[in-house]
């Protein structure tokens, strides 16, 4: 028995600090080279159940470090355990459970309502967050740069609602577009698990899956974003620069909606296309949001059609136009993936094959991982999703994209095995982006794509240990969604969270994550790729929060708690 109770917990053993199913692989990593044992004790009662033999020292693609693994797959009895290695000490606790990630699930999800716009969290569905209404949007002007003939610089038009796009106060349509298709997505593809999921939001009493009713909290802003004057859409709501870290209520500077974009367009028609879909099946909960929808996104796509290529090039804008605006641009300068996307969308919700026979869908490029400029396979996910509906119009096309999911998917788990963190997250320097846990959870959605295509239980079992990354299993160290797990992100980089004089940040929310970009230029511990992340208000480029990076996350926790095996 070893006496470990008295000692710090060291922060090289990395464990899924929330925990793990009883049925699934268990690994933990331990930083460092040398070292023999490790037994698995209960808490409490310090009861060993489990000893292994950690495995020769990994050698890291990123630095010097050397790691070696814990695997205690074996260990299935559920309970609170600790992982020690002797002569290092004990991990946090973690636990062996059925439903072991419902509460985190619940809470990447939940998420979403504390980022609402234009309404007050109450105290009984925001508990200590709760806070003031704030940002009625009811009165937005038509920027200079967005100005035309029917709608003048100056022009007062509303655009309430929305989620804040991270930890600034501004509504982006390009990143609304994949945040809300995520959802919408979570939702078609385990719509059972999501029907009796207990939000805990105003709208939880009504008949609607609580998934949707915050997923329209953004659709509604959505749809306020397109010109009904010829069907384009605005790039974003914004203020001309980013608030200082007050609260939301505070953050009253003019609002603007700026220059369309054929991006926005497109994230317009897809996300309206879906939600035609979706929707269809509440006409009488929601009557006529589904037609509404539709003949947005229809008009959306037109739009981007005969302009296919208005980018937002915010330096340009502001060169010619005042107010300068300088929030976030998500300029894209390549927006063939985006038709390929709204074109899926279209087919998928009319049954229409001309939308996809009118855009490249299958070409040489090599697949990428779903971010907030690139979504060809959220199309493809679509496709796949709809196959049995779809397979009579796109005869050759649906075939083509499973095997090329399926071929995506093999090539990312190609490795794993001999990885320091036996994770697909960490395969490539590249996944070290701004924004890197939602690479992760974007990759572990990819893979649970494949296996439902291929029924390869491989892709579920390392989606699974995409999981184990986000919460802890990492070069980190921290466990990177707020309040679940013993090592987390204590001061995101999101301005309620910091101004609130609440101690623990907004519960559910996914800091970005390594990235040794380090735009922002704060005091990090370490630049190596994988470790360059640092729990600090000031680090927008390591520590924000972003609703593109909570929807995944929420996206892949609910896919694992319906998935989990029995
Ligand atoms: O997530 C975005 C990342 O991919 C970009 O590299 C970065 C710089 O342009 O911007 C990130 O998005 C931010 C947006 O511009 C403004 N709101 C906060 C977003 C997350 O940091």
């Amino acid at each position: 028995m070893h006496s470990v109770a008295q000692e710090p917990v060291p922060t090289d053993i990395r464990v899924n600090q929330v925990g793990y199913y009883p049925r699934e692989k268990k690994i933990a990593v331990v930083v460092g080279e040398g070292r023999k044992d490790f037994y698995i004790e209960t808490v409490p009662g310090s009861r060993q159940v489990f000893q292994g033999v950690l495995s020769a020292a990994v050698q890291s693609t990123f630095s010097s470090r050397k790691s070696q693994v814990a695997d205690f797959s074996s260990l299935t009895d559920t309970g609170t355990y600790v992982l020690i290695v002797p002569g290092l000490g004990k991990s946090w606790p973690f636990e062996i459970r059925h439903n072991v990630l419902a509460e985190a699930a619940r809470a990447s999800l939940k998420a979403f309502y504390f980022q609402r716009f234009s309404t007050a969290l109450a105290p009984g569905f925001a508990g200590k967050w709760s806070r003031p209404f704030c940002h009625p949007d009811d009165r937005v002007l038509i920027h200079a740069s967005a100005a035309d003939d029917k709608r003048r610089e100056g022009t007062v038009i509303a655009s309430p609602r929305g989620w804040m796009d991270a930890g600034d106060y501004n509504k982006y349509v390009v990143n609304s577009g994949i945040s809300t298709a995520t959802l919408l997505s979570a939702y078609e593809d385990y719509g059972t698990h999501y029907r009796s999921l207990n939000l805990v939001i105003p709208e939880s009493s009504n008949t609607l899956p609580d998934i949707l009713d915050e997923t329209l909290w953004n659709l509604r802003w959505m749809l306020t974003m397109q010109d009904p004057n010829d069907g384009g859409v605005y790039h974003k709501c914004t203020n001309a620069n980013f608030d200082p870290m007050v609260m939301p209520d505070r953050a009253t500077t003019p609002r603007y909606v700026v220059r369309k974009s054929t991006a926005a367009a497109l994230n317009l028609a897809a996300v309206c296309a879906q939600a035609a879909r979706v929707f269809r099946m509440f006409d009488k909960e929601l009557p006529g949001l589904a037609d509404s929808c539709l003949v947005a996104a229809q008009r959306a796509w037109q739009w981007a059609r005969s302009h296919p290529d208005e980018r937002y090039e915010q330096e340009k804008i502001n060169a010619q136009f005042d107010p300068d605006i300088t929030t976030g641009a998500y300029g894209d300068s390549d927006v063939s993936d985006e038709f390929v996307w709204a074109a899926c969308e279209l087919t998928a919700t009319t049954g229409d094959n001309a939308y996809v026979k009118s855009v490249s869908l299958i070409n040489e490029e090599p697949l990428r991982v779903p971010s907030w400029n690139q979504v060809k396979l959220l199309g493809y996910y679509t496709l796949v999703r709809h196959e049995e509906k779809l397979k009579g119009v796109l005869k050759n096309e649906i075939p083509t994209v499973r095997e090329r999911l399926v071929g995506k998917a093999n090539e990312m788990i190609t490795g794993v095995e001999k990885r320091e963190f036996r994770t697909v997250m960490g395969g490539n320097l590249r996944d070290f982006v701004w924004g890197s846990n939602a690479v992760a959870a974007n990759q572990a959605i990819l893979l649970l794509t494949a296996f439902k295509i291929s029924g390869n239980r491989a892709f579920y079992e390392y989606a699974i240990g995409q999981a184990d990354y986000l919460l802890g299993r990492n070069a980190t160290g921290y466990s990177f969604l707020t309040g679940y797990g013993d090592r987390t992100p204590m001061h995101p980089h999101h301005r309620p969270s910091e101004a609130d004089g609440v101690a623990d940040p907004v519960p559910g929310l996914l800091a970005g994550g390594p990235n040794p970009g380090m735009q922002d230029k704060c005091k990090y511990p370490s630049s190596v790729p994988d470790e360059a992340y640092v729990d600090d208000a000031c680090s927008y480029a390591s520590n924000e929060i972003a609703i593109n990076w909570n929807a995944p996350c929420a996206y892949l926790l609910g896919a694992l708690e319906a998935l989990q095996a029995r």
